[in-house]
C-alpha cells in the first residue's frame, strides 16, 4: 500500500485542553486519537481539518494552523500514513458530540501533560493506549508541545 495522508486536529479550548477520542471499528481500535481523517483529492490541510472535525464532533473550528508532521508505519495492518497535525480553537464552552458512534466510543478533553501520561503505570491514564501517529509525534518530534 502506498502511504496516505491523515489529518489530525488539536481542537483547543480556552484552558488549552483538546479533544481525544477512543477509536473503534477500524485500525487502532481501542486506542486514543485526535479528531481527523483522510485528506481527500484536491483538499487543503485546513479544509480537511475543519471538515473532519465538523463531521466527527459537530464543532466549528477557527484559527487553523499547521503544527507538525509525522511518518507512521502500521506494520501489522500494512498501512503507512503521513500525518499532518493542525491546531485550531473552538467556540468557548462548546462541547464535542459523538456524531460517528460507530467509529468513536467517546470524546474527552485532556491537556498536553495528561496526554503524555497515557499508558503510564500508576497514573490515572494507565491502560490507555495512544493511536500510533500520536506516539510518532512524541518520538519523532520530542520538542513539540501543543
Ligand atoms: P475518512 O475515511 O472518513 O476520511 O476517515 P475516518 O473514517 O475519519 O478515518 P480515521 O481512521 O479517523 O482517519 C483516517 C486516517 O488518518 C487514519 O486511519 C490514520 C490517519 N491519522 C493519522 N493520525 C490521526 C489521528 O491522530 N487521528 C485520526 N483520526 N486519524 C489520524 O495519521
Ligand atoms: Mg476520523
Ligand atoms: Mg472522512
Amino acid at each position: 500500500m502506498d502511504p496516505r495522508v491523515g489529518i489530525a486536529v488539536f481542537v483547543l479550548n480556552a484552558q488549552g485542553k483538546f479533544i481525544v477520542g477512543k477509536r473503534k471499528g477500524s485500525h487502532g481500535a481501542g486506542t486514543w486519537a485526535l479528531p481527523g481523517g483522510h485528506l481527500e483529492f484536491g483538499e487543503s490541510f485546513e479544509t480537511c481539518a475543519a471538515r473532519e472535525t465538523l463531521e466527527e464532533t459537530g464543532l466549528d473550528i477557527r484559527d487553523l494552523r499547521y503544527l507538525n508532521a509525522t511518518n507512521s508505519v502500521f506494520q501489522a495492518e500494512n498501512k503507512h500514513y503521513i500525518t499532518i497535525f493542525i491546531g485550531a480553537v473552538c467556540e468557548e464552552g462548546a462541547e464535542p458530540k459523538l456524531l460517528e458512534p460507530e467509529k468513536c466510543e467517546k470524546w474527552e478533553w485532556v491537556s498536553w501533560d495528561e496526554l503524555k501520561m497515557f499508558g503510564q503505570a500508576g497514573s490515572e491514564f494507565e491502560g490507555r493506549e495512544l493511536f500510533l501517529p500520536v506516539t510518532s509525534l512524541f518520538e519523532q518530534r520530542p520538542d513539540f508541545r501543543v
